[in-house]
């Protein structure tokens, strides 16, 4: 369906193209993904507002208007074709590049001068330009670069009375001023509120629609734009029309929401929206959403119930640390870290998923403290999904102003200011070490255990849920992307690199692209491997056997905990020797338990289980005269880890021994090959392992698929 089509007519045309830019990869080629993950907001309500403006005739009157958007990231941009197509219609072309961010403002103004090459008009808005304008104004050499160029910046929201028309009939009749400052944040009350779009949103892996209900928040962290760029008072929308464009969305076939607000929870009208979607869910039209919140927001009466009701899956929390020096420091001083694990418990007894925002880098971050927090994170506050990013100072936060003040050092390349790349020189971190550290705290809470653990204590009802969220960081981060910026299937043009960098020659970019294929393609089969394993485990129909064992995989993490702290503490005290005894306890009580829930199984397995366990009791026991030193410690992990969790999964579900014993006819396979050496052995298995893999491998897709 075309949402907008061109009229015949005697008016010159015009056409408002609102491009949302990409940002670069550190080989300097551009973001562009096959699908998308999430839709941009900004985009969708940037078109809204100026059809408002067509359709009341608020826009100069002798020309036909018309709006199109592009989101960069999931579809091309070739400016020497758009101009063209302009010209070869004889319709004004003016580009409007959107809620640019600091990574995203790179790649903006490369853009802009393209287009501006054409004399297309160009304006530029988001908060890149605004953080920066509000707080050093447009004098900044960056900026005056853009404008000497005749790029029109835009400082501040455009909702208020006459501002978005202001700017599009001076872009239309080629008077654009060199920047627009909007003094006062808009009320947002009436504001156009965007409905789905199919034609956009097929670019996206889910057809997710987005909404700000609210702007603004009412707290004071120092690493934070939005009390510089959208202020501390809180303007809404009016729920009754979020409401209206959701239920005619739902009949049109899209019921998955993100509500973007910063904060939901102190959305004035959170109340009067969870309502109305309850009263659609009795009218059978049931919505699901995910939204951000505060980590106070679960005291709030009725919030988390009433969310719960209302559809919501997911609360994505910034949390940031878990060391309150730390919070203090930054600002954030409404997060109780003694309060994160019963917050988190709260969520989960609603049936929610928690994903937080963690930032490593924070002033008392070191590399052990960020290993130690992670662990802290898995086994004692139990998250479903994390998101970590690098502390940076992004212009228009309190941090940027004041390191520039203090004259410190810190990254000019506005594309590095993307959370995933090291901006300043912190106290505690080599060059370097900083973005491992980084690295390390996603493998750390991606590990395999962890998201077996996750899957087996997370509401029953969101097991897909975090199925797929979990694999979707897994794979990102395996192909060293952030999720939140990432997409399937990337996509890169040889000629449309960043102009500092050299075009590459076609066999250079074809080898590059071969390299990439290649690892696509080992990244998708691994992923693959891993979660058929584990959903083999995970499953949600084996419930007895999953509350088993996940209260092994929760002994398991505490065993674990008991490790480090003892590994950590590099010498070998009274306390470590108690800490040592305290864990060959655990190990002896995770063996009874398991045994005991051998009972409720049938006889055979409850054999084979007795057997298994009963040797290892002896085993356990003999590290009790060990000296507790690395060796004998690392011997331990791999005891409980290897000889009671694995051997307890592949006795209690047959279908993971079986996995597990293909998994390593491959890795013999791949290594006899690799030596060159032939082996019949391995020709008699190829029947039974290609029976395994297209069955389990079909029954696991069609499953994932299905999330049945
Ligand atoms: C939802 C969200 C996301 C989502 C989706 C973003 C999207 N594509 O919709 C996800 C999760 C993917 C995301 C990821 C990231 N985000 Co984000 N995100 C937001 C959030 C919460 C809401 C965005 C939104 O919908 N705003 C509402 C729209 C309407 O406002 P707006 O974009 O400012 O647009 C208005 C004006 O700026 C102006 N305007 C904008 N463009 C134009 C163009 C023209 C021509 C004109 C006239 C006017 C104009 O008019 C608009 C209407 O008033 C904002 C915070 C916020 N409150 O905005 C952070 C925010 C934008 N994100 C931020 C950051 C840092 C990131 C990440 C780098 C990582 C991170 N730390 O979260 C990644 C980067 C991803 C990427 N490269 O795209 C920062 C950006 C700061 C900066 N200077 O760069 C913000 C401000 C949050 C913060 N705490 O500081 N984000
Ligand atoms: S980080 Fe979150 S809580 Fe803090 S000021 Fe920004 S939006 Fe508000």
């Amino acid at each position: 369906m075309k949402l907008f089509s061109y009229k015949k007519t005697q008016k010159k045309n015009v056409k408002i193209l609102y491009i949302l830019p990409s940002h670069y990869d550190d080989d300097g080629y551009p973001y562009h993904f096959w699908k998308g993950l999430l839709p941009s907001n900004t985009l969708v309500c940037m078109r809204a507002l100026t059809q408002k403006l067509i359709n009341e005739k608020k826009l100069d009157e002798k020309f036909e208007v018309h709006v199109e958007i592009k989101d960069e990231f999931v579809q091309s941009i070739d400016v020497d074709k758009t101009v063209n197509e302009s010209k070869k219609r004889n319709e004004i072309l003016i580009v409007g590049l959107v809620g640019v961010q600091t990574n995203m403002f790179a790649r903006a103004s490369d853009l802009a001068i393209m287009f501006r090459k054409y004399q297309v008009p160009v304006i530029i808005g988001g908060f890149h330009v605004s953080g920066v304008m509000k707080l050093f104004g447009p004098d900044v050499p960056d900026l005056k670069f853009l404008m000497d160029n005749g790029v029109s910046l835009v400082c501040g929201e455009v909702e208020g009375d006459g501002v978005l028309a202001t700017i599009l009939n001076d872009a239309i009749n080629n008077r654009l001023q060199p920047y627009y400052m909007i003094p006062k944040s808009p009320d947002i009350q009436d504001a156009p509120i965007p409905v789905a779009d199919p034609e956009y949103l097929k670019h996206f892996m889910q057809p997710m629609c987005t909404i700000d209900t609210s702007r603004g928040c009412p707290f004071n962290c120092s690493f934070c734009t939005i009390i510089n760029v959208q202020g501390r008072k809180i303007r809404c929308r009016s729920a009754e029309k979020i409401l209206q464009v959701i239920e005619q969305n739902y009949d049109n076939g899209f019921f998955s929401y993100f509500f973007t607000d910063d904060n939901m929870s102190r959305s004035p009208i959170w109340k009067e929206l969870f309502m109305g979607l309850i009263e659609l869910k009795q009218k059978g039209k049931k919505i699901r959403f995910m939204m951000q919140i505060d980590t106070q927001s679960w005291k709030i009466p009725d919030f988390v119930r009433m969310a719960s009701e209302a559809g919501c899956y997911l609360v994505f929390i910034g949390m940031e640390s878990i060391n309150p020096q730390n919070l203090v420091l930054m600002g954030k001083t409404q997060n109780k870290t003694s309060e994160y694990a019963e917050m988190v418990e709260s969520w989960h007894r609603a049936g929610i998923l928690v994903h937080v925002g963690y930032i490593v880098g924070m002033p008392c971050d070191t590399p052990q403290s960020i290993i130690h927090d992670v662990r802290l994170l898995k086994t004692e506050v139990k998250v479903d999904e994390a998101s970590f990013f690098i502390m940076t100072p992004i212009p228009g936060s309190k941090d940027h102003k004041e390191r520039l003040e203090r004259g410190e050092k810190i990254s000019d390349d506005c594309n590095h200011y993307d959370s995933c790349h090291e901006t300043f020189p912190h106290p505690n971190f080599k060059i370097g070490e900083l973005k491992k550290s980084w690295l390390k705290a996603w493998s750390l809470f991606y590990s395999k255990d962890n998201i077996i653990d996750i899957l087996l204590r997370c509401p029953p009802e969101q097991y897909w849920n975090a199925f797929w969220l979990t694999l979707w960081n897994r794979y990102s981060t395996l192909l060293s992307n952030h999720p939140m910026s990432m997409g399937f299937l990337r996509k890169k043009r040889r000629k449309e690199r960043r102009p500092t960098m050299e075009i590459e020659s076609i066999s250079a970019f074809l080898h590059r692209r071969m390299k990439d294929f290649i690892n696509q393609v080992k990244v998708i089969m691994q992923v693959f491997y891993e979660y058929q394993e584990i959903w083999l485990l995970t499953r949600k129909q084996l419930k007895e056997k999953r509350e088993s064992l996940a209260s092994a995989y929760s002994y398991l993490q505490e065993i674990r905990t008991c490790l480090t702290q003892i590994l950590q503490s590099n010498q070998y005290t009274q306390f470590v020797s108690q800490e040592y005894e305290q864990i060959i306890q655990k190990t002896n009580e995770l063996l009874l338990q398991l045994s005991q829930t051998s009972g409720q199984m049938n006889r055979k397995i409850q054999r084979r289980l007795e057997q298994q366990l009963s040797g290892l009791k002896e085993q356990i026991n003999s590290f009790k005269s060990c000296v507790p030193n690395i060796e004998n410690l690392i011997r331990f992990d791999s005891l409980v880890k290897k000889k009671i969790i694995c051997s307890y999964e592949e006795i209690m579900i047959k279908s993971v021994a079986h996995r597990r014993k293909i998994n390593r006819w491959w890795i013999g396979l791949k290594h006899d090959l690799s030596i060159g050496r032939f082996r019949w052995k391995n020709m008699f298995y190829i029947p039974e392992v290609l029976f395994f893999e297209i069955f389990t491998g079909l029954r696991f897709a069609i499953s994932a698929v299905r999330m049945k």
